[in-house]
């Protein structure tokens, strides 16, 4: 079969191709609970389009994954999303779900990873304890950020860090997972939080 290469061949995209500034690139694992928005976080952030394996929610998840209203996929495997901080900085972003049955992806997807960022919703606060738990026990240094559903309750930061039994030092900040600037903010609270320890390591 004769494929001309001008019309099923195509080269990157421009988004796709690293900046020639680039000089450090750095894998930060985004976690949290079923349904908190790692996908939508990921997405929302990511200059080249997001890779999402991403599948209907199929019997095999029921009674299985919780129900949630309105949710219609879940994360089976993971999300990955590129953005750029600076022109020489590049972060590469994986989204890990949550649920237990997929734990065993964690030491792959941790492995080389600086830091991460735990997302939570405030309705549903008790599916972010194992996660984190799990964070403290491999050392890698998170930040959480509380994605800001309109009916999850606000809770007082203080609150919240006891609820979550959360050093002082631990960043806690609120996003919009659907907002492009308020995902990059937690990105860059989380690579000062990394920088900071760095300065006292
Ligand atoms: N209102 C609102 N909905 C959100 C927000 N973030 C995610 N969602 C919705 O919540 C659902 C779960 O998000 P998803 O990214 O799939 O969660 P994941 O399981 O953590 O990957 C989806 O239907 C999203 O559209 C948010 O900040 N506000
Ligand atoms: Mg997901």
């Amino acid at each position: 079969m004769d494929f001309r290469s001008s019309d099923t061949v195509t080269g990157p995209r421009s988004e796709d191709v690293l900046p020639d500034t680039a000089t450090a690139a750095v894998k930060i694992v985004i976690v949290g609970g079923f349904g908190v928005g790692k996908t939508t976080m990921v997405g929302s952030v990511s200059e080249i389009r997001p890779l999402t394996t991403e599948e209907t929610m199929t019997q095999a998840g029921v009674g299985v994954d919780d129900n949630l209203e309105g949710k219609t996929a879940t994360t089976v495997a993971m999300d990955f999303g590129r953005i750029s901080i600076s022109e020489e900085l590049i972060l590469y972003l994986f989204g890990t779900p949550g649920q237990e049955r997929f734990w065993f992806l964690w030491n792959g997807l941790f492995e080389g990873a600086l830091g991460a960022v735990v997302l939570i919703d405030t309705r549903r606060l008790e599916v972010s304890f194992d996660v984190i738990g799990r964070l403290e026990e491999r050392g890698v240094p998170f930040v959480v950020a509380i994605n800001t559903f309109p009916d999850a309750p606000r809770h007082p930061v203080d609150a919240l860090r006891s609820a979550l039994d959360l050093p002082p030092e631990v960043p806690i900040v609120d996003c919009d997972a659907r907002g492009r600037g308020s995902c990059r903010d937690v990105l860059l609270t989380l690579m000062r939080y990394l920088h900071s320890l760095s300065l006292t390591a």
